[in-house]
């Protein structure tokens, strides 16, 4: 398989690495690293990074602005990290490839393109593109640089937070391990990488405050629209605050209410209770330890509050 990616690699001459949409750092570090990796031991080559750009982590890395019909008339290689299905494709144009080629470690739902190299014990994609690295170092004395070794890093702390996620395996910290040869500032990246707005550090005082936690040990909090509005803080951003007092003891299922124009956004979390059918029951699904759902009002917060409750009681 390796080898197969190495040949189309060399193979081609121009070669446009996607990743899926709302970049996290393994999809923007995978992306990205693998794209340094290429320039520096392919200069004659063209690289492009496709995607929007995420205001939030343009201090990884930053998109090349990419015209779609740069695409159409020229032979080149696509590569798509970190995407499970084409639907979370970022960027346009990825079809129109000669060869179309699927790195990603999550569950192979969708198995497109025409080389599929998919390995669901690694912690990362990031992490696979180390592994790939060292087989190419090997087959073609291809180095590693700074950069690279920092946007890998990046993506691989990202998906194990810190290295502290079951995702973690010895595997992990050999490949990491290579990426620490090099002079990577790994106090700026882990500051930068966890660092939160002053409106948003004040936010979460304030659920921390106010959040509720019931005798069957449900965690319940409403972000009211006038209180995301005090705050200066949007819906989307304040996905970030919903694992914040996820450590309380007790506490073994919780749920956060986002008020919308004329709906509310549920999210649901859980430490044991499997709660995505309570999700499925409400215009939603996921995971089951962490799910979204939709309430129409506040007769429907309260059925899905009452079915949570009934989980949690049920749990021993
Ligand atoms: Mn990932």
């Amino acid at each position: 398989m390796k080898q197969e990616i190495l040949d189309a690699i060399e193979t081609y001459s121009t070669i446009a690495i996607y990743r899926h949409e709302k970049p996290d750092p393994d999809a923007l570090g995978s992306q990205a690293g693998l794209a340094a990796l290429l320039k520096h031991n392919y200069p004659n080559k063209t690289i492009y990074m496709v995607g929007e750009e995420e205001p939030s982590l343009t201090f990884l890395t930053k998109m090349d602005a990419v015209d779609n019909s740069a695409f159409t008339d020229e032979d080149f290689l696509t590569i798509v990290c970190d995407t499970g299905n084409t639907e979370r494709i970022d960027g346009k144009g990825w079809q129109h490839g000669n060869k179309l080629l699927k790195m990603d470690h999550h569950p192979n739902v969708e198995p497109y393109g025409d080389t599929i190299w998919v390995n669901t014990e690694a912690s990362s994609t990031s992490e696979m593109v180390i592994d790939f690295f060292l087989f190419a170092k090997d087959k073609q004395n291809w180095e590693m640089t700074t950069e690279a070794a920092r946007l890998l890093y990046a993506g691989i702390v990202g998906d194990t937070g810190r290295f502290q996620f079951s995702n973690t395996t010895s595997q992990t910290m050999r490949l990491a391990a290579e990426l620490l040869e090099y002079p990577i500032d790994t106090t700026e990246l882990f500051t930068r990488f966890y660092e939160t707005d002053e409106k948003m550090m004040r936010l979460k005082g304030r659920v921390l405050e106010e959040f509720e936690l019931t005798e069957e040990g449900l965690g319940i909090m409403h972000l009211t629209k006038d209180l995301l509005a005090e705050y200066g803080v949007t819906v989307n951003e304040s996905s970030a605050l919903v694992n914040i007092f996820s450590g309380t003891v007790g506490l073994k299922a919780w749920v956060f209410f986002v008020e919308e124009d004329n709906q509310y956004r549920v999210r649901l979390r859980s430490k044991g209770p499997i709660i995505n059918e309570v999700a499925a029951n409400h215009n939603g699904g996921g995971h089951p330890m962490a799910s979204g759902a939709k309430a129409s009002g506040e007769a429907e917060i309260k059925e899905i509050i009452d079915e949570l409750s009934e989980l949690c009681k049920e749990y021993a």
